[in-house]
């Protein structure tokens, strides 16, 4: 299975290795690129083919990113690989299970415009997604013409974790979307993310994905009109692969202790200088955090919104517990009947 093409749209040895104990004769590999209502659309060796709902998913649910190990004679799934990289948010509602977003990408671009949608603390959200899904993040600012200041904006992107790569640029304009090309080559996996309107599918177009839609955004507030409204992966000039998401509205982390704990080591390392170890950094004794404000070591923004996303991922990851104990008590239950019954 070391054919190009599949190397090029993300087959590694990580995939490779789960293969050993099949007989790789009778089946085929294919990567999960679109979802039509009944029809999967899914790359593999020989380019894009389509097969029903019922066969990609014969082997379990499936995600766009997935890679998929299929009977060659009837194109069956009959295993999903396992994931490289997930990146999940907390499904809509009051359950808190994680939803799927897309999975097997080495690097999320996060898009944000520079315009109305600059937000420091929705661009720290993403960052901590992407980290728990152990990809990559990129911040990538758009409509850089729109703006007097996009060199502030980018030093201020660039404060949010150390190391990370920020670029700006008019996402129309292809020769400057070139600064991405990094992220983008042979067997280079990345996924999209951002507000409606900040200009993702602009950006996948201008990086060579193909001729997907955009549309304008509302003049009073800058939103964007929701145009994509489907998750698809696309294959790219520069030999990877590339997936648009729709825009993304209000959402919640899902169980995110290591993603959180990774972008806000600064904040964590102060708040373990706190002389009480359950100290509220309300005006307590010896309060690292407190000082670390005052002397300007750490922004009071940051700090806020450490403390938000921390709360909000484990209120999120306690309830996740609690509904998978409830499951393991009733199917405890549910088997102890069974066996009064015999
Ligand atoms: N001036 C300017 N306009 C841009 C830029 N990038 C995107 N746009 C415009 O912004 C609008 C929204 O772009 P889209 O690419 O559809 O945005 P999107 O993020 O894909 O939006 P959804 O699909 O709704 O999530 C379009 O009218 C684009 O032409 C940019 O860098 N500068
Ligand atoms: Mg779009
Ligand atoms: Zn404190």
């Amino acid at each position: 299975m070391t054919n190009p093409t599949l190397r090029a749209i993300g087959w590694n040895p990580f995939f490779e290795k789960q293969l050993a104990p099949i007989d790789v004769q009778s089946v085929i590999v294919a990567r999960v690129s679109a979802h039509h209502g009944s029809q999967v659309v899914l790359y593999g060796e020989t380019g894009e083919f389509r097969v029903p709902v019922q066969s990609a998913m014969a082997a379990g649910a499936i995600a766009i990113g997935d890679w998929l190990v299929l009977n060659a004679t009837d194109n069956r799934a009959v295993q999903r690989l396992e994931r490289k990289t997930l990146l999940t948010r907390k499904a809509a509602g009051e359950e808190a299970k994680p939803q799927i977003l897309v999975a097997n990408v080495d690097t999320v671009f996060i898009v944000s415009s520079c315009n109305e949608d600059f937000n420091r603390s929705r661009i720290e959200r993403y960052l901590a997604m992407t980290l728990q899904a152990g990809a990559t993040p990129v911040v990538v600012l758009t409509k850089a013409d729109l703006s007097d200041e996009p060199a502030a904006l980018v030093h201020q992107a660039r404060q949010l974790h150390p190391g990370l790569s920020v670029e700006v640029m008019d996402a129309r304009r292809p020769e400057q979307a070139t600064v991405l090309r990094s992220w983008c080559g042979a067997g280079q996996s990345v996924a999209l993310l951002g507000s409606s309107g900040v200009g993702k599918s602009t950006l996948a177009n201008a990086l060579g994905a193909g001729e997907l839609a955009t549309g304008g955004i509302r003049e009073k507030d800058g939103k964007g009109r929701h145009t994509t409204s489907s998750r698809s992966l696309h294959l790219l000039p520069t030999g990877g692969v590339l997936v648009d998401n729709p825009g993304v509205r209000e959402f919640q982390l899902p169980d995110c202790e290591d993603g959180v704990t990774d972008l806000f080591e600064d904040v964590v390392r102060i708040v373990f200088e706190c002389k009480f170890s359950n100290c509220g950094h309300d005006g307590e004794p010896g309060c690292a955090v407190q000082a670390a404000i005052e002397s300007g070591e750490l922004g009071e923004r940051r700090f806020a919104n450490f403390q938000k996303l921390d709360e909000e991922q484990s209120r999120n990851a306690k309830t996740l517990a609690r509904r998978r104990e409830r499951e393991a008590t009733r199917a405890n239950k549910a088997a102890i009947a069974k066996e009064r019954r015999r």
